[in-house]
């Protein structure tokens, strides 16, 4: 493993501009309505869609894992070696949205890998803003030393998250970042960083791709996993690494 980027080993989240060209997101944005597209007519102004697995629906998304310079600024900024793929989700708000993501670390559902070297990698087509609930971070967050337990397959957000660190010690309400980004623009959050996204107050829909990815030296801790029947869908290899065939190397 190599040193992070300064920047994302102090606050635990950066932006990396312009890391697809506008044909790119032109191309992606047709693919991500094709796939949308049918879920639009059930899709409530209440409601963030999260569509998962979508390089299984769609060759371009599986064409974005083998990006090379998306993937190749990735391993740089993280200082890791080789990225795993464990994860890839559409999410969509509809313009103008009641939708939100509460605040969260995803840490929380990926106690099962072991050491812990996640990260969230978004790419944006469309612009995100404050105005249009884009992402916040709560700054350095990555460092806490949170006790919440781990809820691997939970439903439950940690709703109140926010409130409970404000009446603690710890001093973040001031801390929190918005991050902004234009259309074929990227950015990385460490799996500890507090996160969240919220109401869509523009008229521009909001596109993003999310991949969550692992360092491919982490191993699986069955004993994490809540029963045996979760165990089928985290195949391994006999080194106890999950299996490239299902977790694709990126780039
Ligand atoms: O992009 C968003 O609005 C939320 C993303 C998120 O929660 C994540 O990447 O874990």
């Amino acid at each position: 493993m190599n040193q992070p980027a300064p920047f994302f080993a102090e606050h635990g989240w950066i932006i990396l501009k312009g890391i697809l060209s506008a044909d790119e997101v032109n191309q992606l944005t047709r693919a991500y309505d094709e796939i949308i597209g049918p879920s639009l007519p059930q899709v409530s102004p209440n409601d963030v869609v999260q569509l998962p697995n979508p390089h299984e629906r769609h060759p371009l998304f599986a064409q974005t894992l083998q990006h090379k310079k998306l993937w190749s600024s990735v391993r740089d900024t993280l200082g890791w070696h080789k990225i795993q793929l464990l994860q890839d989700v559409l999410l969509y708000r509809t313009a103008p949205s009641e939708g939100r993501v509460e605040w969260h670390r995803d840490h929380t559902y990926t106690a099962f890998l072991t050491p812990p070297i996640l990260a969230s990698v978004r790419v944006s087509l469309t612009h995100s803003r404050h105005q249009s609930g884009c992402l916040h971070v709560i700054d350095k967050s990555h460092l806490l030393d949170l006790s919440i337990s781990p809820d691997i397959f939970g439903a439950s957000i940690e709703g109140g998250l926010i409130n409970s660190l404000e009446g603690s010690n710890n001093d973040i309400s001031t801390h929190i970042s918005a991050i902004e980004l234009e259309p074929g623009d990227v950015s990385i959050h460490h799996s500890k960083t507090l996160h969240g996204s919220f109401e869509n107050d523009t008229n521009e829909t909001q596109k993003i791709i999310v991949h969550h990815v692992f360092d491919a030296t982490c191993k699986l801790d069955p004993s994490k996993l809540p029963n045996e029947e979760a165990r089928a869908h985290f195949p391994t290899t006999q080194t106890g690494h999950l299996a490239p065939s299902k977790f694709p190397i990126l780039g």
